[in-house]
């Protein structure tokens, strides 16, 4: 049983939003950080990972869409779009084999039992896909066959990259929203679990950000850097 959980969703390559969760995670005597996955696709993927894996402490990682296509080098040719696919194929040059090991082995989701809040299950975007999101607009009808073989009361979830916390049938299913690369919000945006429910958005230096993030050498990154300076608003 673990008293507060830190959970960290969606970092997307974004360096000076990952280390100001860290430092704001310090701060709340947390007993474990799960990192939720899509972690280096973004600007800065290297020096993301290697902030990752040397965290220190009890760390669990779970696999984002995001982070196989990174460690297998997916284009065009495994169906992504163009825009995806360049930026998705230099993050994969940018990391070492080990990294891109590290990544192709994550696991798909994982369950830990929170005070408060009791056995927890972790996924990336629904609980039977990495690629399928729930969002605020995912009727309860359309969430109803994602869910059905879970057996936890409580799921937390990414992938859409906005928070929410919503009761569907007999489930409370929490979007932990994105550490780096937000909608509807400016800052990282997480979730503290146990005993209560936390929703967390961490200020840091946009502007540095966006500074470090034009210097990247990252495919569009003054897309990148815009979306940190004036984050979108959530569509239909
Ligand atoms: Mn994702």
């Amino acid at each position: 049983m673990l008293k507060r959980v830190a959970a960290i969703y969606d970092i997307h390559g974004n360096l000076a939003a990952l280390d100001a969760v860290l430092a704001d995670i310090e701060k709340c005597r947390i007993d474990a950080i799960i990192v939720g996955g899509d972690l280096a696709w973004g600007p800065q993927p290297a020096m993301v990972m290697s902030r990752l894996m040397s965290l220190k402490g009890n760390v669990h990682f779970i696999k984002g869409n995001a982070d196989g296509e990174v460690a297998e080098r997916y284009g065009i040719g495994q169906g992504l779009d163009e825009e995806t696919a360049e930026i998705n194929e230099w993050c994969s040059d940018q990391l070492t084999a080990t990294q891109k090991a590290f990544l192709r082995n994550l696991q798909e989701k994982m369950s830990v039992e929170i005070d408060g809040l009791g056995e927890v299950l972790f996924v990336h975007g629904s609980p039977r896909s990495d690629e399928e999101g729930i969002r605020n607009s995912t009727t309860d009808a359309a969430i109803k066959s994602m869910i059905d073989s879970v057996k936890q009361k409580t799921i937390v979830c990414g992938h859409t990259h906005v928070q929410f916390d919503r009761s569907v049938f007999d489930k409370r299913i929490i979007n932990a929203g994105s550490v780096g690369l937000q909608i509807n919000a400016k800052g990282a945006c997480w979730v503290l679990l146990g005993p209560d429910v936390v929703f967390r958005e961490t200020e840091y230096d946009f502007h540095y950000a966006a500074d470090q993030i034009r210097q990247s050498g990252v495919p569009m990154a003054n897309d990148f850097a815009e979306h940190i300076l004036n984050p979108p608003k959530e569509g239909p």
